[in-house]
């Protein structure tokens, strides 16, 4: 097959393809400029498994094509996170090489200017891909702690594009502003999808209510992706309808009142359900299904499954050429991970009417303005503290960012100081605890802590 970008920069080259900054670029030049860039690899001899901490940048755009175009694995790693979690990221998958503007010591970095230099030679660039090349590798957290990789083929990429089209319409006409961060899934769908289809992105650095609001009205833009708590701050600076055809929600449950603001100002919400495992949403609900079954995510189709009698509640199993083929890291985990073909996703659903409602998140999850956070990642720092006996991180409600993680130990003193110093050289800062407290955590029969009961106690002390 031919690369995307590439089509488009034969079939529509002056299309615009990218807007950021006030800088506009077609897709022939993004093309062109991809291209130098997969030149400067190919002549620097870069491995196969490239990393690169993007900023939403321009320069990040070009550059994750050029790997793109090199016929590299483009590892993509959150820029907040502590050096050690990106080391522990990439050790765990051979990452030998990283794209970053910061300065890391156990790993080759290269900046991002270095491979945006013009280069002199002409470069010979692959015009094609094999359909179960693996195009990128994302990290998503597990619930014991381990960050897990999941590869992406371009068969995933182009089947996920596909997927989304059918119930979020959008053509080569549409601008879809692009305001996530471009390592995670939700943004970097979007580029594929604008590669594919040849639709104008309008790229933000970085989320700002005031801005993108400004921008959907003087911009004429038409889609829009949100986490819920990026389309409350939007609907709190006086979101309104404007140009939008599509706002598509994901990443976390909407509450309702969110959904009902969003239903007076006639936006045309669409909410849907999905993870990187399966290259973003597989289900989507339209504003017609939403106006008829408010809180469900979506019409299934035959390859979506929930594993528990009819209108019963249990685990969704999805299967399709979306969903990856299994995680390169921790390869255990993969046995636990599918079932007859199907993909479990570990969140627990029910489909009634035909439609799928998400009734419980995976195990223990918190999710803090669209980002997960699974518990374990900061018990194992905090139970390294030799004084700490026991501890569980649990999730608080927070008015601005949906759920924050606070902490309950157990020490025969205040530890506060040490655990604050400990946690703040290798957790990134959105995951650490909001609110600590000292205290005998209770154990089950058999010596267990329940974070459950833990959360429990918490609420009453709080309160
Ligand atoms: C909400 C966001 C934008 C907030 O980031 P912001 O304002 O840019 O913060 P920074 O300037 O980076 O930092 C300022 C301070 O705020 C702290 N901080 C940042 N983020 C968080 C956070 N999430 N929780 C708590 N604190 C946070 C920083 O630490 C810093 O602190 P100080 O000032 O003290 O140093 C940002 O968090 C954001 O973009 N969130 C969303 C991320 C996301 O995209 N999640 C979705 C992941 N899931 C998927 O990709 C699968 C589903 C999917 O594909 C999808 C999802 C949504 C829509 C569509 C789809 C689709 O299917 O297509
Ligand atoms: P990620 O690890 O970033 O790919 O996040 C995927 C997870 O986000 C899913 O497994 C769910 O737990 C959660 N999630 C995504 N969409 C929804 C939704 N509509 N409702 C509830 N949880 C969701
Ligand atoms: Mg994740
Ligand atoms: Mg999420």
């Amino acid at each position: 097959m031919n690369h995307w970008l590439y089509t488009q920069a034969m079939n529509n080259p002056e299309r615009i393809a990218l807007i950021t900054g006030g800088l506009e670029l077609t897709f022939g030049k993004l093309y062109s400029r991809a291209q130098k860039v997969s030149g400067h690899i190919a002549a620097l001899n870069l491995p196969q498994r490239i990393a690169v901490q993007p900023h939403n940048q321009l320069s990040s755009v070009i550059i994750m094509h050029g790997l793109i175009l090199a016929g590299r694995e483009v590892v993509t790693v959150n820029t907040h996170l502590t050096e050690s979690e990106v080391m522990q990221q990439l050790s765990s998958i051979q990452v030998e090489v990283l794209i970053t503007d910061r300065q890391y010591t156990a790993i080759h970095s290269i900046s991002p200017e270095s491979l945006l230099l013009d280069a002199d030679e002409d470069t010979e660039t692959m015009t094609t891909f094999e359909e179960d090349d693996i195009l990128s590798i994302m990290f998503t957290s597990g619930t014991t702690g381990v960050q897990k990789a999941v590869p992406q083929t371009f068969r995933n990429h182009y089947a996920s594009a596909k997927r989304c089209r059918q119930s979020f319409p959008y053509d080569e006409d549409s601008r879809w502003l692009l305001c996530l961060p471009l390592y995670h899934i939700s943004a970097f769908s979007i580029l594929l999808r604008s590669a594919i289809e040849g639709f104008t992105i309008v790229l933000f650095e970085k989320f700002d209510a005031v801005n993108v609001l400004a921008s959907i009205k003087d911009q004429n833009i038409t889609h829009i992706s949100l986490v819920p708590q990026t389309l409350e701050w939007l609907l709190d600076a006086g979101l309104e309808r404007h140009q939008l055809q599509g706002l598509l929600i994901g990443g976390a449950k909407m509450d309702e009142r969110t959904l009902e603001k969003s239903l007076e100002r006639e936006l045309p919400i669409y909410t849907s359900f999905g993870m990187t495992e399966t290259c973003s949403q597989f289900i989507t609900a339209t504003p017609e299904d939403i106006a008829k079954y408010p809180n469900s995510v979506g019409r299934v189709t035959p390859d979506i499954k929930v594993a528990a009698p009819l209108n019963g509640a249990g685990e969704i199993l999805v299967k399709g050429d979306n969903v990856m083929n299994g995680y390169l890291y921790p390869q255990q985990a993969n046995a636990t991970s599918f079932t007859d073909g199907f993909f479990m996703t570990g969140d627990v659903g029910r489909i009634t009417n035909g439609c799928l409602y998400v009734l419980d998140r995976r195990r223990d999850l918190i999710i803090s303005g669209g980002e997960n956070i699974y518990p374990s990642e900061i018990e194992q720092v905090v139970l390294a503290l030799p004084a700490i006996s026991a501890c569980a991180v649990v999730p608080i409600e927070d008015d601005k960012w949906g759920q924050r993680p606070a902490l309950v130990y157990e020490a025969p003193e205040n530890m506060d100081d040490e655990i604050r110093q400990v946690i703040a050289g290798s957790i990134a800062k959105y995951k650490h605890p909001v609110m600590m407290k000292r205290a005998h955590i209770a154990r089950t029969s058999n010596g267990k802590i329940s974070r459950h009961r833990v959360r429990e106690w918490l609420l009453n002390e709080i309160q």
